[in-house]
Formats: C-alpha cells, structure tokens, sequence
C-alpha cells in the first residue's frame, strides 16, 4: 500500500521589526533563519497558545476531569466533581503562586544555608564581604549585636532567619519590617505567613481535588504564600546576598550583545543563583587560567551575565550584561559565546539545541535542574572553583576549536544600575541624614508624582521590550519615578533609560529631583528577588511619615508588562496583598466578569489590601497606573500641592526664556 504522505504544515514566516525592538536580537534572528536555527519566538508563532488554557478554564486535578469550562459561559458548566469556574480558576492561580513562591524560597535557602556553612567555618571560598549590614539586619530582627562577635551576631541571625521557610505557627521574622496598619490588615485577614514550607504546603493542599472551593478563600491563601515569599523568602536571599557578596551601590555598565568579545574565550552566566557567579568571577581571575586562555591564542577571559544573576553581579561587580530573557537563544546564534553557564529557573531548553548548533557548550550546574543534551558539571559550596574552573577550561577548549561563524551585534549601551534601597536613602538624604525625607517630601510637594515599580520578563508573545519601554517612557514623562528589577531593567537600560542624561526625557519635576541628586530616573536595583528591596521601600516611605499609615494608602503603584513566569504571579499577588496596585500585560490567566475576576481586580483593595489590574498596551497601562497614583494623591490630600509646583516650574521657565 502507498505511504500517504502528508504535507507538513508550512512554517509561519516572522518579520523580525514585529516581534523584537532590540536590533541586536534581530540580527541575531536573522542570521538564525539563514542557518536554519530555531528560537523560541519561531516556537511561538507556530504554537496557537491554548484558548482554554489562557482563561484559566481548564482543570487537570483528577481523573475524573480533565474538565473544559466554557470562557464565552462561564457559569453554564461545572467540572465532573461540580467545581464552579471560581474554583477552578482561583486553583490554577493558586498553583501558580505556589510554584512561584517554591521558586523564590527554594533559591532563599539555598542563600541561608551557604551564609551558615560560611559563619560554621565549613566553607571557606566565600567569606562575610558586608559586616555593616550583617549588623543592621540582625538588629531588624531583634538580634543582640552591642559587643559581640561577627559569628556570634551571624550565627544567630542564621537561627532567627531559618525560621522564614521552617516555622509551622507563628509570624514570619520580617513581619516585623511590615507597617503596623499593613500587619493589622493581613492580621484581620488571617494572611500572615508562618514558614514559608507551610505555606507552599497547604495551598497545595487546599488546591487538591475536592478541598478548598470558596475562590476568596482559597485567595486567602495565595496571599499568604506569596507574602511567604516577598517578605520571607526572597527577602531573606536579598539580605543574606547583600551580606554575603555586598550591597549593590550604583555603577556604570554595558549592556547587549556587543559586550561579547570576539578575540577573548566568552563565557555567559545565565540563571539566578549568585554564589556560582561569584566563584565564577574568581576562576576567570586565576592567573594559570588567563594563561590558558592566551595560550590558545585568546586576549582574555570576557565574562557576561544574562538574566537574573547576570542582573545581581551587574549591580555588585559592573559585570556586562548580555540580555534578557528572549535574547538567551538568540546570543547563541553569534557563535562567540564558548560556554553558556546556567542554574536554575528560565532556562529554556530549546538552548540546548541552539547551542550545539553553534559548538557552544551548554553547562548546567545545579543538581535541580539538568538539561538533555547539556554538559553537567555540579556546583558544590564546599568546593566551588572545583566547576567553574572546569567551566572556563570548557570554554578555553571551545575557544580553540571555534568553527562556527561569528558575527557579534555592535550593540551595547551604558546603564547605570545598583539603587539598593539603602542607596536610595543615602543618594537622596547624604551621608549625614540618609532617609527617605527628602523622597517623601518630594512627593508631598508634588515634583515626583509618584513612585512604579515595573519589572519582569520579556515574553515571544509580546514585542520585546516594547512595552516596557513604553510605559515606563510614560511614566517618567508623567514625573512618576521608576525602579526596576530583573529583565525589564535590562530592556531599559539597552535603551539608554538607566542613565542620568534620561532625566531630559522625564516631567518637569522629576527632571529637576534627579538633576539636582544626578540619578536616573530609572533606578535598576538588581534581580526578581530584589522586588523584596522594593517592599522593604515603600515600608520605609510609610514610616518616614506624610503618606499615609499603610503601604496602601502611598501613591504608588506596580506592572509587570510582559510576565511569562508563576514566579511573576507570586510577585504580583505579594504586591497587591502588600496594598500595591499591580498591572500585568501581556494575557491575564482568568475569565473577566467572574467573581474570583472581581474579587482579585476590587474586592481585595475593598479589604484594605492593592489589586490587580490588566491590560497589554502600554500606555492604557500608563495611564491607570497614574490613575491610580492620583487616586491616593488625593486621598491624601496632597493633590494641590502638585498643580502648585507645576505652575511655579511653568512660571520659572518662562523667565529663562525670557
Ligand atoms: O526571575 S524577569 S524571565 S530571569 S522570571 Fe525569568 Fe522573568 Fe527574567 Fe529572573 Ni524574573
Ligand atoms: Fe474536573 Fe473536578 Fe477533577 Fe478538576 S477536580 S478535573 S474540575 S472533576
């Protein structure tokens, strides 16, 4: 019998300018296409995302299912077992969050026990490199540090911190950094994390078939887990990082493909743990390897981050860093990186196959997480140089053996970036009042209208970068400061936004605050972790004093304009628990019109908590997050006093005209 043949479907072809605004990536993706390569945003195009799924309207928790709701009637079915759209969708949210939050606490832990081992003596490769805010944290906690000793102090700072993801009952140790009314808010509610491990537990619990079906209760929750995270587990990996490997402070540094080196051995660190950074800094600084390098006949060693951990060592050490999240195949396809370096938490795996199309070595070090088709090489504390030293000898080999073409992006822009929030003190107040008065009053007196943390991923369902760009374009525009974490800093800063010469693009009043201190209007304080230095912000806003008594009484507000990540949603849900109004792009995972919908978006904000709002344009997002930052303005009273300084600057213009 003949063999039927079947047409192979044809691939949709991509016009490059659609689907990136960074030209490095579509010079890249261009000659991906002439080499036959394929990325993730081909991936993308030829994968119609499930409609089911993207309302959130499917369950696969049992056997019995699984269930298909229908968006366009939400309410004219229930699963085999009975449960509503709500349950279903606020158990699909809920999972989410766990994941995220498992993500985010899993690396904290990882952070704690390396600081214990350290404070022990049992690893010796890394050392306290903060002892200042080894002190200040322990004293947040309670810790007793007059006339004692650094390991005594740290030891107990350990014990007391552990606690954040092992206590079964009780309130997390940075509840005590939350503003009283906050606490009291979460208190009433019932949502004050106890460990982080219980938490993540009972949501899975309570999200299993046939337990929690009330959607605000199964909400509760979510709050709970994902405060578990922002308040506790990432929290604790911010500080114990910062202790440590050092507390960022600001620094200048490329960004984009073109920090590749074509004459020198190129190594990219991409993932979000920085102990394995840190050792890899160490092993592409040993004199004998440098040799290696040259040698085989290489200027040098040039390494660059990407991602996450390339977001932490660019705020620490000025490392280069390559690109975010979509750019991780596309770089690849410059055949000049030798070794691609990763641990954990969005590593595609399609890089595994860009990346022996190229004879680049993919190394994954970290035992969570091995990739088919990648070279495994185990990080271990306790010996760290043992990997990374074998990393650079990995690339020092590919170096010497490039036969792949290289073309590299001449692309890279200067960004400034490290604005921990005890920076942000410092730079606004002077070493001699460090507080966050003179942001507060500048707030009050209406220069800086308000404060937006825009962060997250980049996405192939979304033009890349574009809508960050844009909004936070809008934003400063609008005299609205912005801070920022992980990739959306990086889309920002290849654009030239992290750069005090920005503040020409920003209002009136925020260009006269950042000329006067000399700081961007775009302030890039470090990775998804580090949204924790943005909590521990807008605390110290609310008990500096003048804008209100909770975090969400502060004209504020929050957006994540092109999430991929659960870990985004734990964020977003640990901002609006924290009373933060959060947008997110790109497609909210929810059928609108539901009451888990109206509960998440209004009843949340009714309870004295933030809410969640959606929308993929960016500049509709612009403008509800300034909607939303006048709202509180008002509420505040303090409306007024910005029409106020806007005629004065107008009034003040027109005699330097004249
Ligand atoms: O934690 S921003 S794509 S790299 S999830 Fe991932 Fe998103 Fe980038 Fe870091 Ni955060
Ligand atoms: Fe269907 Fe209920 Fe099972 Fe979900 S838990 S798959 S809705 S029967």
């Amino acid at each position: 019998m003949p063999e039927k043949i079947i047409p192979k479907k044809k691939k949709k072809e991509l016009n490059f300018r659609d689907i990136t605004t960074c030209d490095a990536t579509i010079q890249m993706l261009e000659k991906a296409k002439r080499d036959g390569v394929e990325t993730a945003f081909d991936r993308a195009a030829n994968m119609k995302a499930c409609p089911i799924g993207a309302d959130s309207a499917c369950c696969k928790h049992c056997s019995m299912g699984p269930c298909r709701l229908n968006a366009k009637d939400p309410y004219g079915k229930v699963g085999v077992c009975g449960a509503t759209i709500d349950t279903i969708m606020s158990r699909n949210f809920a999972r989410m969050v766990a994941a995220g939050g498992a993500a985010h606490t899993d690396h904290g832990m990882s952070m704690l026990d390396l600081f214990r081992d350290v404070v022990k003596g049992e690893i010796t490769d890394y050392k306290i490199k903060d002892p200042i805010k080894l002190d200040a944290v322990a004293k947040s906690v309670g810790v007793e540090t007059e006339g004692r000793s650094m390991e005594d102090i740290a030891l107990d700072l350990y014990a007391e911190l552990e606690k954040t993801y092992t206590q079964v009952d009780g309130e997390i140790p940075f509840a005590n950094r939350v503003p009283a009314k906050t606490l009291e808010v979460w208190r009433k509610q019932g949502i004050v994390p106890r460990g982080a491990m219980r938490e993540i537990m009972e949501l899975m619990h309570r999200s299993h078939m046939g337990v929690d079906q009330h959607y605000a209760n199964i909400t509760k929750q979510c709050s709970r887990t994902a405060l578990a995270d922002g308040w506790g587990g990432s929290m604790v990996a911010t500080e114990i990082s910062d202790i440590l490997f050092g507390t960022p402070s600001p620094i200048g540094i490329e960004v984009n493909m073109g920090v590749l080196k074509e004459d020198q051995v190129n190594i990219i660190v991409h993932g979000h743990e920085p102990n394995l950074f840190e050792s890899m800094i160490e092993s592409v600084n040993t004199q004998s390897l440098i040799e290696e390098a040259k040698k085989a006949g290489a200027k040098g060693i040039n390494l660059c981050g990407m991602c996450c951990s390339g977001a932490e060592v660019l705020v620490r050490h000025g490392i280069p860093h390559a690109g975010n999240f979509m750019s991780t195949e596309a770089i690849l396809v410059t055949g000049a990186v030798d070794v691609m370096c990763v641990d954990v938490q969005c590593i595609k795996q399609g890089l595994a196959k860009v990346a022996d199309c190229y004879g680049t070595q993919l190394v994954t070090t970290n035992p969570r997480c091995h990739i088919e088709g990648a070279t495994h090489v185990e990080f271990h504390e306790h010996d760290p140089k043992a990997c990374t030293d074998d990393v650079v000898i990995k690339a020092i080999t590919r170096f010497k053996n490039r036969t792949a073409e290289v073309e590299i992006p001449q692309i890279k822009n200067i960004g400034v970036h490290g604005f921990s929030h005890e920076y942000i003190k410092y730079m606004l107040g002077g070493t001699f009042r460090a507080s966050y008065r003179p942001l507060n009053d500048n707030i009050i007196n209406g220069r800086i209208r308000g404060v937006a943390g825009v962060v997250g991923c980049t996405n192939p369902r979304v033009k890349q970068d574009f809508v960050h760009v844009e909004l936070v374009k809008e934003l400063i525009k609008n005299d609205i400061l912005v801070v920022q974490t992980g990739c959306s800093q990086i889309a920002l800063a290849k654009n030239g936004l992290t750069t005090p010469e920005a503040a020409v693009l920003a209002g009136p009043g925020l260009r006269e605050v950042c000329e006067t201190v000399g700081m961007p209007p775009v302030l890039g304080i470090g990775s998804c972790v580090d949204n924790s230095r943005i909590l521990i912000a807008c605390a110290e806003m609310v008990n500096e004093g003048g804008l209100g008594e909770s975090i969400a009484d502060l004209p504020v507000a929050g957006a994540a304009p092109e999430w991929m990540s659960e870990k985004a949603i734990c964020i977003g849900q640990y901002f609006v628990a924290s009373g933060v109004f959060t947008v997110f792009g790109v497609k909210f995972p929810i059928v609108e019109e539901t009451k888990f919908h109206k509960h998440l978006f209004q009843g949340l904000e009714e309870e004295g908590m933030g809410k969640w709002g959606y929308t993929a344009d960016p500049y509709e997002m612009a403008r509800m997050m300034i909607a939303h930052i006048d709202k509180k303005r008002k509420q505040l009273g303090i409306d007024k006093a910005r029409e106020r300084v806007l005629m004065d600057m107008a009034d003040r213009q027109k005699l330097d005209v004249a």
